[in-house]
């Protein structure tokens, strides 16, 4: 749960101020206290606690960032910091990161606050923050060294604008960027309409797509890698222990996708189609939408999408390129499949007895049997489903849709049992009497409630 604390005593606040006058005039109390997270696992929405009602995000395996009100604005303190975060239950990264973690903590507000967001270097050089997407005065864009001098380690920098326009927005350092991105430095930012009746949604996620490249058996990212990642992540998260998406039937579900990579990711949806409503520019008109199964997120920006909960399943989402639904893999390993290795086994053997050949007949072998790894080291396929190994990775996870989930429960209600008749099987020579007993005008698929599943 949330672990509050001042992360900075009175006298270092002072000191810590930026010094234009103007801002340090509008600022009659302390520094907001800087929230630290500990918990690599989704927290709970934040309800709105002042000004126009909405439905809070979920972060997936993240958190969202508390303000308070001063004299009418919203303030939030962003720490920028080393973390560790724990990217699997088994594999921790030394990272860069805001607030305890890495991404960062959600920030949210509405359309119409004005926001002053104090922003601590405690990294062991200088940064910024760019508010990706925000229209925001100049000085404020957090370019370093453009919009304004770098923030200096252990200084406080503060950023204050009106949010003029609601949508999904970033957050990430404009400094070093190569190294504080690759590093794990970046969130979201969310401002919701200032009518709760514009584009109501029972469930909002958000997923940010990075990478790292992090060799077996180590903890810090190899900060030059341009192309080449071995860990495809969400929210600094790989599977399997990306948390779901928990949906109950017929609720309206808007999934924000951000992609902070060096590559596209053409996320995929199972069992719904969907359509795009929102990137970082704004909210896609109602006559504009397109409908897709799988949305390619461009490098840089964000795509939101929506669909009503119909079908009852356990649906896989994940990106469609399979190298990234992978974790931590050589892609200089030879192709075997079609070659003998027997006669080349029994050599081996001779110096080698626990010599196993592998690769002849795919590669589906490494996700059942346990290798031995190096130490902070998650197997390249992993992950066990209710009928076997998953033998997935890196960007992947699963959405829950199930009867009669509470409103704000994002519990994982565990596996889907498939009614009888609705799941693959395997011939045996005779159709089972439930298959006989169906007549051709009898369907097992659930037919869409609308002719378009969006309205
Ligand atoms: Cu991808």
């Amino acid at each position: 749960m949330m672990n509050r604390r001042q992360l900075l005593g009175a006298s270092a606040a002072g000191a810590a101020l930026v010094s234009s006058t103007a801002w340090s005039k509008t600022t009659n109390m302390g520094l907001p206290d800087a929230a630290l997270m500990e918990s690599p696992l989704t927290q709970a929405p934040l309800m709105p606690s002042s000004g126009p009602d909405y439905n809070p995000v979920v972060t997936l395996n993240g958190w969202t960032l508390p303000s308070r009100m001063n004299n009418g604005v919203k303030e939030f303190h962003l720490v920028a910091e080393p973390v560790e975060r724990e990217l699997a239950d088994g594999m921790t990264a030394y990272l860069w990161g805001y607030n305890g973690q890495s991404i960062g903590p959600t920030i949210e507000a509405v359309e119409g606050d004005r926001v002053r967001i104090y922003v601590t270097n405690k990294l062991p050089e200088h940064t910024t923050v760019h508010w990706h997407g925000l229209i925001l005065p100049s000085g404020m864009d957090g370019v370093g060294g453009l919009s304004h001098p770098a923030i200096p380690p252990g200084k406080t920098y503060i950023y204050e604008f009106d949010l003029v326009k609601s949508g999904t927005f970033m957050y990430h350092p404009h400094a070093d960027e190569m190294v504080q991105m690759a590093m794990g430095m970046m969130g979201f930012f969310i401002v919701h309409p200032k009518d709760p009746a514009f584009m109501p949604v029972d469930r909002d996620f958000l997923i940010m797509l990075n990478a790292f490249d992090i060799d077996p058996g180590s903890y810090v990212p190899k900060i030059m890698t341009m192309n080449d990642f071995n860990l495809w992540t969400w929210n600094s998260r790989i599977f399997p222990d990306i948390d779901p998406l928990v949906v109950s039937k017929n609720d309206r579900v808007r999934v924000r996708v951000g992609n902070l990579t060096m590559t596209n990711h053409p996320i995929h949806m199972h069992g719904y189609d969907f359509e795009v409503t929102g990137t970082d520019g704004g909210w896609v008109r109602p006559e504009a939408r397109w409908p897709e199964v799988s949305i390619d997120i461009p490098v840089g920006a964000m795509r939101a999408y929506e669909f009503d909960a119909e079908y009852l399943g356990d649906w896989a989402i994940h990106c469609h390129k399979s190298h990234h639904t992978m974790n931590a893999m050589g892609h200089d390993v030879p192709t075997f499949i079609g070659v003998d290795k027997s006669k080349l086994t029994k050599k081996i053997r001779v110096v080698q007895p626990e010599y196993m050949p592998m690769g002849t007949a795919g590669m589906a072998d490494m996700a059942e049997m346990s290798m031995e790894l190096p130490n902070n080291t998650i197997p390249m396929m992993a992950g066990w489903g209710p009928y076997g190994p998953l033998e997935m990775g890196g960007m992947f996870s699963v959405v829950k849709v199930r009867e009669g989930i509470s409103a704000g429960d994002y519990s994982d209600p565990g596996w889907y049992e498939n009614p009888p008749g609705t799941q693959a099987y395997e011939w045996t020579g005779e159709l089972p009497e439930l298959a006989k007993a169906t007549d051709a005008a009898t369907t097992i698929t659930p037919a869409p409630l609308k002719a378009s599943s969006n309205g």
